[in-house]
């Protein structure tokens, strides 16, 4: 029967042919499929006489037997070539270098910030944030700021606008970042550590002031606490923060609103050649405001001071990066010139922490 031999010779040469797998496919089913050639040429059998039929049917299974096989074979060879491809496109050098750090920088602040956060969170504080326009009695009255205050006057705070006609007092930018602590007050209550940093305002623009600039306040209330508690968490923080072991503080009493009795804190330093250490020689230098929370602050906080006490500081976070990183000119912090930033900012990779290196 040459029809077999028509055949063989048609689809070994459409299965050569055959690109890629779904056109094999499409030559299988054409060729060896339930309605295919080869399939319609078994069923013709039955016509046959049987003399016919006798060499006819082995054909036409050997034919069958053999392109299954072919497209076996080309199914193979196309399945080796898609992978050799794709290891060729895939390929990877492992010895190549790594790529360029990339550009952007941690800010000198925010790096102080995530230093002080790994610090007082050593010791128990959590970090509490607050809107930065604020009602006056957040940022004064809850203070123990009284309307008469020279904190008060129109030179020193930022004044939101009201619509016209509505004569409420208006909201401020906060000056401290203190409502901060009267919100965490009044909504976690006793016990509680928390500091707070943030961004402050104050009209004042000169050689050492922005009117923006960047506080972190600290308050611990408890049953118990006392003035010698403060001060062993200021030299705790001072010892990590400069990280040196060394650290001398000297209070000296001052006056805050909020606080009673008040001390200003500085730290021992030497200026020899022009450059701080801090920890040795015959300076002081102010660091930080601090004090026992004043019983009207507490009460506005909503704790009783008969059943508790608290202490309570506070510093500038520019200031101590100016001190701790060797920065001149507290203005160039928020002109955002790329080559200060590239200068004076972190790798995005060393975050702080106690164990791993505070500025590593
Ligand atoms: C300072 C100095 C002294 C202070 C007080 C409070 C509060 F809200 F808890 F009463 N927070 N921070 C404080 C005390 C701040 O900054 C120079």
């Amino acid at each position: 029967m040459d029809g077999v031999a028509e055949l063989r010779a048609k689809y070994l040469a459409k299965v050569a042919q055959a690109g890629d797998a779904a056109a094999l496919e499409a030559v299988r089913l054409a060729a060896l499929g339930k309605k295919g050639e080869v399939a319609l040429m078994m069923r013709g059998l039955g016509q046959m006489d049987a003399e016919a039929r006798k060499s006819a049917g082995p054909a036409l299974n050997a034919l069958k037997d053999e392109l299954d096989s072919a497209i076996r074979a080309r199914r193979a060879s196309l399945e080796d070539a898609a992978l050799e491809a794709r290891l060729r496109a895939e390929w990877l050098d492992v010895t190549l270098p790594g790529r360029p750090r990339p550009a952007g920088t941690i800010h000198p602040v925010s790096q102080v910030m995530d230093e002080l956060t790994a610090i007082f969170a050593d010791m128990g504080f959590a970090v509490a944030e607050g809107p930065q326009v604020e009602s006056d009695w957040f940022n004064f009255d809850a203070l123990n700021i009284p309307p008469e205050h020279p904190a008060r006057q129109e030179m020193d705070t930022f004044y939101m606008a009201r619509a016209p006609g509505d004569n409420r007092p208006p909201h401020v930018l906060r000056t401290h970042t203190s409502p901060v602590q009267i919100r965490a007050m009044q909504a976690q209550g006793a016990p509680l550590r928390v500091i707070a940093p943030g961004r402050v305002y104050r009209m004042d623009m000169d050689q050492t002031h922005t009117p923006m600039f960047h506080q972190v306040e600290g308050l611990a209330i408890d049953r118990d606490l006392s003035m010698a508690n403060l001060k062993w968490v200021l030299e705790e923080f001072c010892r990590a923060y400069f990280e040196v072991d060394g650290v001398e503080l000297r209070f000296r009493a001052s006056h805050f609103p909020f606080t009673e009795p008040s001390a200003e804190v500085d730290i021992r330093c030497s200026w020899e050649g022009g450059q701080l250490k801090i920890g040795e020689g015959e300076s002081w230098m102010e660091i930080l405001g601090s004090g026992m929370v004043h019983p009207h602050v507490l009460r506005a906080g909503g704790i009783d001071p008969d059943a508790w006490q608290g202490f309570a500081f506070g510093m500038g976070i520019d200031r101590i990066a100016m001190l701790k990183y060797g920065i001149p000119d507290l203005r160039a912090f928020f002109e955002s010139d790329l080559r200060w930033l590239r200068h004076y900012g972190f790798a995005a990779l060393d975050v702080p922490s106690l164990a791993g290196g505070l500025s590593a």
